[in-house]
């Protein structure tokens, strides 16, 4: 345990490299990491906690909030909101944005977030995580608008996720590589485990809701049809398939191992006059960088993601991410 780096230390040295650094990054990655160790507590305690079924209320996008996905936004507005480090909030279970309490100063940051992605999958005890994205906000600060944090995600100081799953990791990117820490639970640390994650280029894994597969579009079809032929079909080689519903999960996989996920758009989310399933600001941008910075590539189908100009915090978009070249196929088959 001596000679390990825990994130703090990881993040002050990175810090030092900055000149002119203030240490205010550094101590809001303290406050995200603080929050995630408060929620990886929630999620563990389970049904011990009484925190496993439905919250009986709906967020902004209708669906039905889960008691942990409740819990997991308090605590996010709460460590997170309170020592002046972000100008203010943005979450999946919040319509509007959070303006941080009174009394409090403006921080230089703006923090989006999903507080607990794949909840769906608590009440069965699958891995769940946390979303986040950092971004700056405009100079001199006060009462910040929605309109202050539809910024590409090429603006993001930081993304990153806690999964919690058989252990609770963090993995996070400031544009400098991505990194892995794992929570040691007796010391209460996150700890250096995975340095300079990389995503293979290639993948013989892919991740798509299949019951989805009547509402796709051509591309999509095309593309799962040839993996799902495997060395009989064009692609000469078997393939395997994952579907976990944690997204979070989903990544960490082809972090680990290499793959592509897949949430296209469909006739389905169509019908209900949605531009895709997973949302852009806390959802896509934030998994976009992550994957771009270890070396894989992540898109609609058609444009990179993080190059989309948001129109509205809980805009939801399509994402193809993971190993570069399947990706870059995904994206061929759409263009021909
Ligand atoms: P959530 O933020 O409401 O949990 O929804 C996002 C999740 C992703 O983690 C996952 O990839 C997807 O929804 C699963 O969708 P489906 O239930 O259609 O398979
Ligand atoms: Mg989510």
């Amino acid at each position: 345990m001596i000679e390990s780096k825990t994130l703090t230390q990881f993040i002050i040295e990175e810090q030092r490299k900055i000149s002119g650094a203030t240490g205010e990054f550094t101590l809001l990655i303290n406050d995200i990491a603080t929050s995630c160790k408060a929620i990886s507590d929630g999620v563990n305690h389970g049904a011990l906690a009484d925190v496993l079924g439905s919250a009986g209320s709906e967020n902004v996008q209708g669906e039905t909030q889960k008691k942990m996905d409740v819990l997991s936004n308090d605590i996010m507005l709460h460590v997170n909101g309170r020592n002046g480090h972000v100008a203010a909030m943005a979450s999946e279970e919040m319509d509007e944005i959070a303006q941080i309490p009174d009394g409090v100063e403006y921080g230089k940051y703006l923090l989006v977030f999903d507080p607990l992605d794949g909840s769906s999958n608590m009440d069965v005890n699958v891995s769940v995580g946390t979303i986040f994205s950092v971004l700056r906000a405009p100079e001199s600060m006060s009462s910040p608008t929605a309109e202050d944090f539809l910024q590409p995600g090429t603006e993001q100081v930081c993304a990153g996720y806690a999964l919690y799953g058989p252990s609770t990791m963090m993995v996070l990117t400031t544009g400098n590589g991505v990194n892995g820490f794992t929570l040691d639970q007796d010391i209460g640390e996150f700890i250096l485990t995975h340095p300079n994650m990389q995503i293979p280029e290639d993948t013989q894994e892919f991740a798509i809701n299949m019951s989805n597969q009547r509402f796709w579009e051509p591309p999509v079809k095309r593309y799962i049809d040839e993996c799902v032929q495997g060395v009989e079909g064009p692609r000469g080689k078997d393939f395997n398939m994952r579907w976990v519903a944690s997204m979070v999960a989903e990544v960490h996989r082809i972090l680990t191992r290499g793959g592509i996920f897949m949430y296209p758009i469909d006739e389905k989310l169509k019908s209900k006059g949605q531009g895709g399933k997973l949302r852009l600001m806390y959802e896509a941008n934030p998994m976009s960088m992550i994957v771009e910075q270890a070396g894989g590539a992540s898109t609609t189908g058609r444009e990179r993601i993080l190059d989309l100009k948001p129109e509205d915090i809980h805009q939801r978009v399509p994402v193809v991410l993971g190993s570069k070249n399947e990706v870059e196929r995904v994206t061929r088959y759409h263009q021909e």
